[in-house]
């Protein structure tokens, strides 16, 4: 039987962020463990999936897509966590910004006002293996990016925690270390000239999209709940056509809430225009499954039989294609709805 090869870090099941901060309340953290949990028993189940630990750690490419300073940052935050975990004997210790820089002369010494310069938002806490879970991440991607180079036509990175949504200098929307960008980088370090990024996760990736947005040797194409209504909010808007070179480059499809399978396909077929269109090397695919009718924070209703067309629309490019795992929420169906996503990319 065919299968699809998977790369996963075995560190992703110690991430625990336990709360997000929501206008001044915790809410409780959506992005568990449990996610790849119900994810790894459906691929086991499944029985097309080899499944593989990636022991993938690529510093050296991880700071050609995110600052210098905000590495050192996420590394040295996350140590700062750690001894006050284990000195407080707090295995769950968190740290979250509480200020975001204003109109001020440059200065951020402090550390709450570090912590504000680089997260835009308080979902995405630093914990005592943050630096070392999120590199992993990155890792897995790389791993899986390694055998498209070898010449596997699928692959599947079960990335946690996520990426799209991490910026070249900022953390935000879950995510530390933009997963994806890391993977397009390391084919771009290996020779490859054209890479496109195909974000179909429920919110726009605006990492993504800030770290390839002057650049033409990337194609980031993204389909996401319109952001006047969804987080990120900012960014993701159809006149963010990208800058400089990279001006024709980034597209984006803001689609309306409660958007069902027959429109998704057809701004998919629209979307997936711009890919054929720029015959890219490799496509890398940001696959969020919170577009799903049952996703707890999403705001699409599409079905579980939907990922399978959407994997064959992929797949029939013909173009070597690492799909990257990003959000996904409803932990009892989420597994099955990547299930169905790599049987159409196997064209099964
Ligand atoms: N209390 C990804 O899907 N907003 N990130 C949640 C609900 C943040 C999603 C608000 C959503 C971030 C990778
Ligand atoms: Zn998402």
């Amino acid at each position: 039987m065919k299968e699809i090869p998977v790369y996963y870090a075995p560190s992703s099941f110690e991430h625990f962020p336990q709360y997000e901060i929501f206008n001044g309340k915790n809410d409780l953290h959506e992005e568990s463990s449990a996610r790849i949990a119900n994810i790894m028993h459906a691929l086991e189940m499944s029985g097309i999936a080899d499944i593989n630990i990636s022991t993938v750690k690529s510093l050296g490419i991880v700071e050609r897509v995110h600052s210098y300073d905000y590495i050192k940052y996420l590394k040295k935050t996350t140590e700062s966590a750690r001894e006050t975990a284990l000195a407080n004997n707090d295995p769950i210790f968190a740290i979250y910004p509480s200020v975001h820089p204003y109109n001020n002369f440059g200065h951020a010494e402090n550390a709450v006002a570090l912590r504000g310069t680089y997260a835009f938002d308080t979902y995405t806490p630093i914990m005592r293996n943050t630096y070392e879970i999120a590199l992993d991440s990155a890792g897995a991607a790389i791993a899986g990016a390694m055998l498209l180079r070898e010449g596997q036509p699928q692959v599947y990175a079960l990335t946690r925690p996520p990426g799209h949504h991490a910026e070249k200098a900022m953390m935000g929307g879950y995510c530390y270390i933009n997963n994806v960008a890391v993977a397009a980088e390391y084919l771009i370090s290996k020779g490859a000239k054209k890479v496109a990024i195909f974000d179909f996760d429920v919110h726009h990736g605006n990492g993504t999209q800030d770290i390839f947005y002057d650049r033409k040797d990337v194609l980031v194409v993204n389909i996401h709940a319109e952001p006047k209504e969804k987080f990120p909010y900012y960014t993701g808007y159809q006149d963010e056509h990208g800058n400089g070179e990279g001006e024709g480059y980034n597209f984006n499809y803001p689609l309306k809430l409660h958007t069902e399978d027959e429109a998704y396909d057809q701004a998919v077929k629209r979307a997936l225009e711009h890919i054929s269109r720029f015959c890219p090397d490799y496509l890398l695919v940001s696959a969020g499954f919170d577009t799903h009718k049952e996703e707890p924070i999403g705001g699409f209703s599409l079905s579980t039989e939907y990922y399978k067309t959407l994997g064959g629309r992929i797949a029939r490019f013909g173009i070597p294609t690492l799909s990257v795992q990003e959000g996904g929420y409803a932990t009892d169906v989420l597994g099955q709805n990547v299930v169905s996503y790599l049987k159409g990319l196997l064209g099964k």
